[in-house]
């Protein structure tokens, strides 16, 4: 089978599948594709024209819920969806709740103000990350904080594809320059120290920090 990633280093939705297929020892090439600069023809391959896409073998397979599903059935271990019906309704909206609700406040709003706009040469909007992170990311925090009280993960005993996905939309987050309170979030910070001490997540944060303190840097 020859598998390709398109994406870019810094998308927390590349990265959520970049976790997940290591986690599943499925090995592919990564093929970089600006999301600001789309290639001609990449509709074929991502209808929608975002990152990530996979190809298998010729065939295209957009968005990160897509691959990460596709995975799991590629390589059932370790399983990222639970079995139990409640226990795999609550996996898909928990990933769903976070990948659209929490990306729109935390990765559009606080890292694509103080990250991507610099990488773009704009201006950051501060105004805009101010108001998320007073207005609208608190009660999003809250809720996830709420769901992991007395738990090491967010659905049953073991890691699913949600917390892979929370934990990668909390990595652009600290990309931003901010950090979890940790007496407003105690369950929510404890659960992302967890997650970015695994090694894919670890690897991860430490290759991009460097570009993006870079970034910084350069201003
Ligand atoms: N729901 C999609 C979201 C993907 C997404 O929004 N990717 C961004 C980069 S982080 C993108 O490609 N944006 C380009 C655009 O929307 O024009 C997924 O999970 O794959």
């Amino acid at each position: 089978m020859t598998i390709k990633l398109y994406g870019a280093a810094l998308s927390p939705f590349v990265r959520k599948t970049r976790v997940a297929l290591a986690l599943k020892g499925i090995e592919f090439e990564s093929v970089h594709v600006d999301p600001s600069n789309f290639p001609d023809g990449y509709e074929k391959i991502s209808p929608m024209k975002r990152i990530p896409a996979l190809e298998v073998d010729g065939q295209y397979l957009p968005d990160s819920a897509a691959i990460c599903a596709w995975a799991e059935k590629i390589n059932p271990e370790p399983a990222l969806y639970p079995t139990d019906a409640m226990a795999l309704g609550r996996t898909i909206w928990l990933e769903r709740f976070v990948d659209y609700d929490l990306a729109m406040r935390c990765t559009f709003a606080v890292f694509r103000n103080r990250i991507v706009m610099r990488l773009m040469g704009k201006e950051c909007d501060e105004e805009k990350v101010q108001h998320a992170l007073q207005q609208t990311i608190p009660p999003l925090f809250t809720y996830l904080n709420n769901e992991l009280d007395g738990r090491e993960f967010l659905v049953g005993d073991s890691m699913t594809i949600a917390d892979i996905a929370l934990a990668s939309q909390l990595v652009n987050f600290r990309h931003g320059g901010e950090s979890l309170d940790a007496n407003l979030y105690p369950h929510l910070a404890a659960h992302t120290q967890r997650m970015h001490a695994l090694a894919p997540f670890a690897k991860s944060i430490e290759k991009e920090s460097g570009f993006v303190q870079k970034v910084l840097g350069g201003q």
